[in-house]
């Protein structure tokens, strides 16, 4: 059992809109609003209903004119009372309120706690409050689209389905105990050992939907790496078309690292300038390189830029030489400068790989497009957009099903080498209960605790 304290928290963000909203959920959320409420009484009022008025702070002080939304247990979102105060969003607003309230017998929500209490009121199973957390971090419409079949219960229903095929079989088994003084064969071990082959079907196409999961969540990253001065600031510019990042003749301008994010295909991407990679004695410089070794490793895409109107150093050639051998295809070669003299070694050099290569000049927006459609054919060939059925995007989901595949394998290969029935009923058992972890209706305190303090404050 949970606390049944009132708990409050902004459940919107803050910063550039005209309203927010602040949510009290507990046994006194309406009777501490309505205490300083203006224009009705709310602990008479009908639940379902939203109430204008104002928000009247214990010294007769007018905090804001406010929109309240009355749930009363159980129709809410945690099970129980719930107040939403729409108020201006303005900082110093929010937070008289949140102190008013807290000065007031509330206490301020945990990470996830909203969602938890919805969880253990019953309101929701563990997969569709985790997939209140994945739709709100989602970076990617198709993301959205699958956490929303999780939150509609899509991977609830399928583990009931399977629990219940394994609770027949049981069942069958047990009944074949009971007849087996008869000689009367209920269920021949050849249909046991199928039906939980198709068990195992049906669990490896959930684990297998797993690894197309990776970007659903992440979105797309793109790195813009190359020796200082050949351009990847104006690049980066040119493709959020607008002046983001500082740029200059001088080399070494960007010494940090810059990322800004657009959307493209339906997807987040974030794109990320770099310091220019060079061997040098400058510390700062030399620590932003280093950063830069390592965000390689981890991002999508790297865009590695040239300055097609300079030669290219052995080192340069050598780290291209290293990128392409670790990141393949995700390289996308650019030449940038395309309104200079070009070099002919230069574009030599670039021309030796087979990589997609695009040629630009980022100071003057040409062959930008060029370069977003390469961007886009990587994301489609990454993300499928209209994902028709469940894909799995949950780690613990998937550790759950390596196990219950596991069992599932020895509780088989075991039944088939000695088809004793009584061993296979206690294992099937357990195939079940790993089954109801997932959907939380068996779990510990602390499996929760974990799961709720991963999400963000006010869900
Ligand atoms: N002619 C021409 N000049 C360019 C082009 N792209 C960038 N430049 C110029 O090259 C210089 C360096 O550009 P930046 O974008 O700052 O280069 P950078 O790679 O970010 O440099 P660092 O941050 O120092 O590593 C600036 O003077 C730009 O105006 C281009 O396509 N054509
Ligand atoms: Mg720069």
């Amino acid at each position: 059992m949970y606390e049944k304290d009132t708990i409050i928290s902004p459940i919107s963000s803050v910063s550039g809109a005209s309203v927010s909203l602040i949510r009290l959920s507990g046994i006194s959320a309406i009777q501490t609003v309505n205490r300083f409420f203006s224009s009705v009484n709310l602990e008479k009022a009908e639940g379902g209903k939203f109430y204008f008025g104002k928000l009247i702070a214990e010294n007769n002080q007018v905090i804001d004119e406010v929109i309240v939304y009355i749930f009363r247990a159980p129709k809410s979102y945690t099970g129980e009372n719930i107040v939403e105060i729409s108020c201006h969003s303005n900082v110093f607003i929010i937070e008289e309120i949140l102190q008013l309230f807290i000065q007031n017998g509330c206490r301020t929500a945990k990470p996830g706690e909203f969602t938890q209490r919805a969880f253990l009121n019953g309101k929701m199973d563990l997969t569709q409050a985790e997939a209140v957390a994945d739709i709100i971090s989602s970076k990617s419409k198709a993301g959205v689209k699958n956490s929303l079949l999780f939150l509609e219960g899509g991977l609830s229903k399928k583990i009931k389905e399977l629990k219940k095929d394994i609770i027949d079989l049981a069942s069958l088994l047990e009944l074949g105990l009971d007849f087996s003084e008869e000689n009367l064969e209920i269920v021949s071990n050849d249909e046991v050992i199928n039906k939980l082959n198709i068990l195992l079907d049906e669990i490896n196409t959930l684990i297998k939907s797993f690894s197309n999961s990776r970007d659903f969540q992440k979105g797309i990253e793109v790195l813009l790496v190359g020796e200082p001065n050949v351009g990847k600031s104006s690049l980066m510019n040119a493709l959020l078309e607008k002046d983001r990042v500082i740029v200059s003749h001088i080399p070494g301008t960007t010494r940090d690292i810059i990322h800004e994010d657009i959307i493209l295909e339906d997807t987040l991407v974030r794109f990320i300038d770099t310091a220019g990679i060079r061997i040098t004695d400058d510390h700062i410089e030399a620590s932003g390189v280093d950063r830069v070794k390592k965000l390689i490793d981890k991002v999508d895409i790297v865009l590695a830029l040239f300055d097609l109107a300079e030669g290219i150093s052995i080192e340069n050639k050598e780290l291209l030489n290293r990128l392409i051998k670790d990141k393949g295809e995700d390289v996308i070669i650019i030449g940038n400068k395309i309104d200079k003299k070009i070099k002919k070694e230069t574009i030599d050099f670039i021309n030796s790989f087979s990589n997609n290569k695009i040629l630009v000049s980022a100071k003057l927006s040409e062959n930008i497009n060029q370069l977003r459609s390469a961007i886009s054919f990587h994301i489609k060939r990454e993300i499928q957009n209209e994902p028709d059925e469940l894909i799995l995007t949950n780690k613990r989901h998937h550790n759950i099903l390596l196990e219950i595949k596991e069992k599932i394998i020895t509780t088989r290969d075991s039944f088939s080498h000695n088809p004793g029935h009584e061993f296979i009923a206690a294992d099937l058992r357990e195939i079940i209960n790993k089954l109801s972890e997932i959907t939380g209706e068996i779990t510990t305190d602390d499996i929760l605790n974990n799961i709720f303090s991963s999400f963000c404050i006010g869900k």
